[in-house]
């Protein structure tokens, strides 16, 4: 039974045209520079988001903790918004491998108010830690796909100029951020120091990110990420997936947002209590118990049915809509949850 999986969109398979591309790559060998699709990869990568160079990396996580590695130093300070997914689920990496400490910062919706930022960089004593660097999130996960407002950015990109600050962009999902905001990815990103995004999330390639920046950045950074041992060989089969991704699937996320609104729209009627309210993105979290339901005993009577969830607990369902989820699969889950309600 084919499945209906709405528990991420890292999920996606590639189709058989991406997989074409992927057969008849050019390849040679990466960690000599000398793959000729990963370097088309790295080239549009970067072009596309108004940066000099780009590296290929296997994870989004590795992408996020090279930029942190190649921006700080050891004994350094990150601010981070308590949500994050680089401080809540990259294992603690930063301290792990860069030696620096994540500086938390909560909020109310994943943006960081530059005022909250000042408070928390340490005046310049030397008995002090130094702030190294800031990271942002956009989309942002934890908050159910919300877009980070582009005024919002600005704010904290002026502050950090103005401290001679890096300011590091998990975007995961940035062009969900794009699509859904009508704005250019090259004119969200403008004035981060780096940017990470994902070919392997939305936009449906098996594996891979990508992370840009200036020329500089991407020399250290490539030496950070052989150092976290993702020096690839003949890459150039997945960068050839990115490729067709980046060509192919960007604009269709409409598509997932306008499925993640229907589904979305069907589960308010039906009481659920949901964050982001209205849904932004592809993203969306819905609290069970505002209708009595344990999330899990839900999940379990999906799963008959061929349809995949993702309660986090027993009171909350994290839905994520993605290519390989169609209207009709949205029709399905709807009925498959309005059946589990009647009975
Ligand atoms: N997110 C995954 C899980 O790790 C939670 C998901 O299913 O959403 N930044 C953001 C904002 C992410 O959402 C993720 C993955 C990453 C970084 C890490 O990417 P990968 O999984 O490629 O290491």
């Amino acid at each position: 039974m084919t499945q209906i999986d709405l528990r991420s969109d890292t999920v996606t398979r590639p189709s058989p045209e991406m997989r074409q591309k992927m057969a008849e790559a050019e390849v040679g060998d990466d960690v000599y520079g000398e793959d000729p699709t990963v370097n088309r990869l790295q080239e549009m990568a970067a072009e596309l988001l108004g940066f000099e160079a780009g590296l290929f990396v296997p994870s989004g996580s590795m992408g996020n903790q090279v930029a942190i590695w190649s921006h700080t130093e050891s004994g350094q300070e990150v601010i981070v918004e308590k949500q994050s997914h680089v401080y809540n689920y990259e294992l603690g990496t930063m301290s792990a491998f860069s030696g620096v400490t994540p500086r938390p910062i909560p909020s109310e919706d994943g943006t960081l108010d530059v005022e909250e930022i000042k408070k928390e960089i340490n005046p310049d004593k030397y008995y002090l830690p130094e702030t190294g660097l800031i990271t942002l999130e956009n989309t942002h996960n934890n908050q159910g796909g919300k877009v980070y407002p582009y005024e919002g950015i600005r704010e904290v990109i002026d502050f950090a100029d103005e401290r001679d600050l890096p300011v590091h962009l998990d975007g995961a999902r940035l062009f969900n951020a794009s699509v859904a905001s009508g704005t250019k990815p090259s004119k969200i990103v403008e004035g981060f120091s780096s940017v990470m995004f994902c070919l392997s999330k939305g936009l449906g390639a098996p594996v891979g990110s990508m992370l840009v920046g200036s020329e500089e950045f991407i020399e250290k950074a490539l030496v950070g990420r052989k150092r976290f041992g993702g020096g690839m060989r003949q890459v150039g089969i997945l960068a050839a997936a990115g490729i067709y991704a980046l060509e192919n699937n960007v604009e269709r996320l409409a598509e997932d947002h306008e499925n993640a609104e229907k589904l979305w729209k069907e589960l308010k009627e039906l009481g659920f209590e949901l964050n982001p309210d209205p849904v932004e993105t592809n993203i969306f979290f819905a609290r069970t118990d505002s209708i009595g339901v344990n999330a899990k005993d839900l999940a379990d009577f999906l799963k008959d049915k061929g349809i995949v969830i993702g309660p986090r607990n027993e009171r909350e369902i994290r839905f994520v809509t993605h290519l390989d989820v169609t209207e009709d699969d949205i029709d399905q889950a709807i009925a498959g949850i309005k059946d589990y309600l009647a009975g």
